[in-house]
């Protein structure tokens, strides 16, 4: 039988350079290519009954017992294995027969799964179902269930990929234990997570209802900074600035602050900047000076004609003020 392969094989190669360069991109990967096991199972299930007539005699399961270890029967399996226009089946078929044939003599006792001996023991094209990359390792989340049955795990059953889920739809979080946004917790246990969508009012929700979404404004841990506040809007909500006179409010303008800055006091139920000039105790203590109210605060200013000096503001000497001048202006050039 490998003569007329070969010769079909030689057709093949030089059909395959014929074909146009995109045909090349969707290539199966070598573990995929390994694949070839699996028609090698489902020949052994397509020849279990061969030869078989039903009867029991002592010929009959004589005959059986040799057959069905048999190297005739290895070869009507091989012969089903690869579709004869299937190149890359074909290939492999040539390069590893020899290693089928011993694992079919000698081998399928010890290691019955075929796929397991010859994919990933022998050829190492391959890794065990929930392990992926170079050296098999578990994928994120353990071999058994990988990514908690919430994801794929990239590489997974391959020698490539980095181990990391990618979570389906509605999941999140390196195992996809956690629930996306629009999403809920509808069973959480040790080994086990199922989010379910919410009603499509809301954003974020604690049922499956439209009665169930969440007020974030009202979370625990409200979603705002500290100098915001949470403005509720349908199915979500926004962080607004607080009035620049609050320390921190619960909503809209200087009437909402929680706190006023310094230098400003609540007054008619909102903050307002304090007129220290106004008040009882004086806020500028030097003689003869002026006070000024500024927004959150006060200047304490010496009048025209008049100069500071330690504890009050004195009238200005007019010869001193003459003096200075023009020892200083130079100095000031020089800068
Ligand atoms: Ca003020």
């Amino acid at each position: 039988m490998r003569l007329p392969r070969r010769a079909a094989l030689g057709l093949l190669s030089l059909l395959l350079l014929l074909l146009p360069a995109p045909e090349a991109a969707k290539k199966p990967t070598p573990c995929q290519r390994c694949r070839l096991v699996d028609k090698f199972n489902q020949g052994l299930v397509d020849t279990a009954k061969k030869n078989f007539g039903g009867g029991n005699t002592a010929w009959e399961e004589k005959t059986l017992s040799k057959y069905e270890s048999s190297e005739i029967r290895l070869l009507e399996i091989l012969e089903g294995l690869c579709e004869s226009s299937d190149f890359e089946c074909n290939q492999m078929l040539e390069a590893q027969e020899e290693h089928l044939e011993a694992w079919w003599l000698q081998l399928k006792n010890e290691y019955p799964d075929l796929f397991e001996w010859f994919c990933v023991k022998t050829l190492k094209l391959c890794c065990s179902p929930g392990t992926y990359g170079p050296d098999c390792l578990a994928c994120q989340g353990g071999s058994q269930r990988p990514c908690s049955g919430n994801g794929h795990c990239s590489g997974d059953g391959s020698r490539q990929g980095d181990g990391s889920c990618r979570c389906h739809v509605g999941y999140q979080g390196p195992l996809c234990t956690d629930c996306m946004d629009g999403y809920f917790s509808s069973l959480r246990n040790k080994t086990h997570s199922v989010c379910t969508v919410c009603d499509e009012s809301c954003k974020t929700c604690s049922g499956p209802t439209n009665r169930d979404c969440v007020d974030e404004c009202a979370a625990e841990t409200p979603p705002c900074s500290a100098a915001q506040f949470c403005k509720n809007a349908n199915g979500s909500y926004t962080c607004e600035e607080c009035d620049s006179s609050c320390v921190g409010c619960t909503g809209e303008g200087p009437e909402n602050c929680k706190e006023c800055i310094p230098g400003y006091a609540r007054e008619h139920g909102q903050c307002a900047d304090v007129d220290e000039c106004s008040l009882a105790e004086k806020a500028c203590v030097r003689k003869n000076e002026n006070c000024y109210n500024t927004p959150g605060s006060y200047v304490c200013v010496c009048p025209d004609g008049f100069e500071e000096t330690e504890d009050a503001c004195v009238p200005a000497e007019a010869e001193a003020t003459e003096e200075e001048s023009p020892t200083q202006l130079p100095a000031h050039e020089d800068l």
